[in-house]
């Protein structure tokens, strides 16, 4: 897919946060390296809409390890019946590793929107939250913002390209808007898991674009 954009166009740059840098608390594979890429994209102010998500756990959030003993991060368990993998602690509120990423100019985003502070439930979209205790995948508010600005395509980059990066993309198309994912903008938690990623986006209509295309 070409890669133009319109005023019915907005960019959403998911959770680049320290904590998903390699080093950090939760690395994703070569995090580091699409650092520079988004800032120099958000500089070039191509997008007349930008938003921002930040993964902002409490301590003791349901999504670590650390909250079930026994476990071991990376390691699936049930959850209000739903699969649930636990992860190293990560994005604690206030922590340094939960910040914006300092190396790139936030000035652009129009919208910062925090995710996963219910100390129950995951939150891997920026749309709506992993399934609650009663099923339910509760609503962040974003697919409002954009409609009411009138967005009707959204394009995708960041961390991480197979969990948050993913859910988000999957639940903009389930919204109505036209979704595509920046690949060269994104890297993954596990790079095997690029491949159920395409397969992923393939089967759910989500265009894979290409910044040079
Ligand atoms: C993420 C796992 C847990 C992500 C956030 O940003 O992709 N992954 N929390
Ligand atoms: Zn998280």
């Amino acid at each position: 897919m070409s890669f133009a954009t319109s005023e019915r166009t907005a960019l959403l740059v998911v959770d680049m946060q320290p904590d998903f840098m390699p080093g950090g608390a939760l690395a994703c594979h070569e995090g580091d390296a699409i650092v520079a890429g988004i800032d120099r994209l958000l500089r070039t102010r191509r997008f007349r809409h930008v938003a921002a998500t930040q993964d902002w756990h409490p301590a003791g959030h349901v999504s670590f390890a650390s909250s079930h003993p026994g476990t071991q991060p990376f390691q699936q368990i049930a959850l209000y019946g739903q699969p649930q993998t636990l992860w190293p602690d990560h994005c604690v509120q206030g922590t340094p590793g939960a910040a914006l990423h300092p190396g790139i100019d936030w000035s652009m985003a129009d919208l910062i929107l925090r995710k996963g502070s219910d100390p129950h439930v995951d939150s891997y979209s920026g749309f709506r939250e992993n399934h609650d205790r009663h099923g339910a995948r509760p609503a962040t508010g974003l697919a409002g913002w954009l409609r009411e600005r009138g967005v009707e395509e959204v394009l995708v980059c960041g961390l991480a390209r197979d969990v948050c990066v993913l859910w988000t993309a999957q639940d903009a198309v389930a919204a109505g808007f036209r979704a595509g994912l920046l690949w060269e903008l994104s890297r993954p938690v596990t790079p095997a898991g690029d491949e159920p990623t395409r397969a992923a986006l393939a089967a759910q209509g989500i265009a894979l674009v290409h910044l040079d295309g």
